[in-house]
């Protein structure tokens, strides 16, 4: 552990002040906006935030990942947009390097990220490549000391704002599958890489993504992360077991602020000359939400106290950001029918947070990929149990 459980309990402290005091009231001027108020960046910036989970001799907190999960329960309460303000720094767009990087890679890299100076994104996905992670069509072929990038990867979180991407693209065109995929740190201004236009979303406005574009992009040698080709694939699925226990835990401190607000107005708003937390078919949602998140909340503090152990948590990490990111859509749901008409009026946020929670339950991971990896690993015990 990075601290001692004083420590961590004066920083959760500090973060769900921040929530509170400054990100929840702005959240309807972020909805209308689209955009995070500098002022607010410049607070992430002070507390730290972008550097959560950078190691220490790098500028960063180094919170381990029982620390991190506890500290974005308390973020996650807050709309989704503000935590993927800071979360690719924290998560998907540091890790590659942290995890994998050369030691010149994460000295160039890490402290940058780790005081938010530099954004960085984590650039998979692509037109045709989403759940099948191992198709990855973009190219990158040698010539020299330098590498020739081709491709488009798609639904790039905080591109916009990026000056770093963790691109993965094919460098063996004879490998289809996931051998042939290397990683590299790619810097915005490399020639030849642009971005498109920011995509309108459903929901967490004010988060912004859009296609990374590779056009005969040149990057130094040096760029390939790890200095070996052919790794890209399991440095991108190391960066998401991570990544999904910290969506787990965002969806927990959603799930958390949404029944707060759900008891909030239950309790003050009357029908039938009672409040609404009077009537039995409504405290079964009630008492179904609580036990929802205490459930995900148990699930993500047991599977990053094992990470940190020292286990391998792929099954468990899956779970948790599966059964999380369902809970906190039944939750936001529910949430939305005990507002009555109110629920589908913005001013009240139920539906906001509805339509941000949805998110969830497909980034980093469907629900049915979450399903796959769970699966093939129960029958990968069962083989070991049998001896096959
Ligand atoms: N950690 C380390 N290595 C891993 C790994 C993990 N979590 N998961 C898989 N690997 C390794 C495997 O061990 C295998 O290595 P070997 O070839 O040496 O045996 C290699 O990677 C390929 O694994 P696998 O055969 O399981 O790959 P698949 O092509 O079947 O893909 C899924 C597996 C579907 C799980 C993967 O493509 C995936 O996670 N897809 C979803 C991607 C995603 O989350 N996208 C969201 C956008 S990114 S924000």
């Amino acid at each position: 552990m990075a601290m001692d459980p004083d420590t961590l309990v004066q920083l959760c402290a500090t973060l769900r002040r921040f929530v509170d005091e400054q990100l929840i009231p702005a959240e309807a001027e972020v909805a209308e906006t689209d955009a995070i108020p500098e002022r607010i960046v410049a607070g992430m910036r002070e507390l730290g935030l972008f550097g959560l989970t950078a190691p220490e001799e790098y500028g960063g907190l180094g919170l381990a990942m029982e620390e991190e999960v506890m500290a974005i329960f308390e973020l996650g309460r807050a709309a989704p947009a503000f935590r993927s303000m800071f979360a690719t720094n924290v998560g998907i767009g540091m890790q590659g390097i942290a995890i994998d990087g050369t030691p010149e890679q994460k000295a160039k890299y890490l402290p940058r990220l780790a005081s938010g100076e530099l954004i960085g994104s984590f650039a998979l996905t692509e037109p045709d490549v989403g759940s099948d992670a191992g198709s990855v069509k973009a190219t990158a072929r040698r010539d020299g000391d330098f590498y020739v990038l081709n491709g488009t990867k798609r639904f790039i979180t905080n591109a916009p704002h990026a000056g770093l991407f963790t691109v993965m693209a094919r460098t063996d065109p004879g490998q289809k599958g996931a051998a042939g995929v290397s990683a590299f740190a790619v810097e915005r201004g490399a020639p030849g890489l642009s971005l498109g236009k920011p995509e309108k979303k459903m929901g967490q406005q004010g988060a912004h993504v859009c296609d990374v574009i590779l056009e005969d992009c040149r990057v130094p040698a040096s760029a390939l992360i790890g200095g070996v080709e052919g790794r890209g694939f399991k440095t991108a699925m190391k960066v998401l077991d991570k990544g999904r226990l910290h969506i787990a835990a965002a969806c927990v401190g959603l799930a958390e602020r949404i029944i707060d607000d759900m008891l909030d107005y239950a309790v003050a708003r009357r029908q039938f000359g009672r409040p609404l937390a009077d009537f039995q078919l409504l405290q079964a949602m009630f008492a179904d939400s609580r036990a929802d998140a205490y459930a995900a909340r148990c699930m993500v503090l047991d599977a990053a106290r094992k990470r940190d152990a020292g286990r391998d948590v792929g099954l468990e990490a899956s779970s948790a950001k599966m059964f999380a990111s369902e809970a906190v859509g039944r939750i936001a749901d529910r949430n939305v029918q005990v507002h009555g008409g109110n629920g589908y009026i913005r001013e009240y946020r139920a539906e906001q947070l509805y339509r941000d929670a949805r998110l969830f339950r497909i980034y980093e991971g469907t629900t049915q990929i979450q399903q796959i990896i769970i699966a093939k690993a129960m029958a990968a015990e069962a083989r070991v149990r049998a001896g096959l």
